[in-house]
């Protein structure tokens, strides 16, 4: 059984959407960011950069425990101990790799920073830099709209662990800042489809 310790943050979504959609089990450990859980020190014994998400997979490579931060990490360690959601194929496997870091460096830190600079405890003097990563996020999604115009999947006909990332990035970015998602209509049939498949609603429902 693997231990998920998260939030219901983008980073800590990209961790329970790949446990759900990969079919592992995992006990859900949230952890409340407010009341400073992520700092304590039994968890920062699990990951000393005090951040979600984090697992401990009691059944590793070997019959060894893993303990693993990183969501990135995480979702590629499901998809590899699932066998599923990295195409075989070197070429698709290449596409895939380019969406999936998009998704995981761009839109998800992109996010995150427009979300730090509105709910600072000051945000007027982040007004600015609050525009300016909107702007910019608003941009990576501009041309993700353009790319699932001409695909069905975030890395082409293949459904895999870039759909994934990308997924709880477009989920965040569409509850706190649907704006920034206005006139998109590629990445909402898109957005659509995923929010249909049961796995992801079971994730999403914390
Ligand atoms: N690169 C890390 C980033 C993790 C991260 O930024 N986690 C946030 C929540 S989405 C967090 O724990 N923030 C609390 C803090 O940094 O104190 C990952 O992808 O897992």
């Amino acid at each position: 059984m693997i231990d998920l310790y998260a939030a219901g943050t983008s980073n800590g979504m990209r961790a329970r959407i790949a446990l759900e959609e990969c079919g592992l089990k995992y006990n859900w450990h949230p952890i409340d960011l407010a009341k400073g859980e992520h700092k304590t020190s039994q968890f920062l014994a699990l990951n000393p950069m005090g951040q979600i998400p984090v697992i401990v997979d009691n059944e590793g490579p070997g019959g060894k425990k893993v303990t693993l931060a990183q969501s990135s990490a995480i979702m590629v360690y499901c998809a590899e101990k699932a066998g599923k959601f990295i195409p075989k194929d070197a070429a698709k496997r290449a596409a895939m790799w380019e969406a999936y870091m998009s998704a995981s460096t761009d839109i998800t830190p992109g996010f995150g920073s427009v979300n730090a600079c509105v709910r600072a405890k000051k945000p007027q003097q982040y007004a600015a830099a609050a525009d300016m990563f909107k702007q910019r996020l608003q941009g990576y999604f501009k041309v993700w709209n353009d790319w699932l115009a001409k695909r069905k999947y975030a890395a082409g006909d293949e459904f895999s662990i870039a759909d994934l990332s990308l997924y709880a990035g477009y989920w965040r970015t569409k509850g706190a800042f649907p704006e920034l998602l206005g006139g998109m209509a590629s990445l909402e049939r898109w957005g659509n489809e995923m929010a249909a498949r049961p796995a992801i609603q079971r994730a999403v429902k914390l």
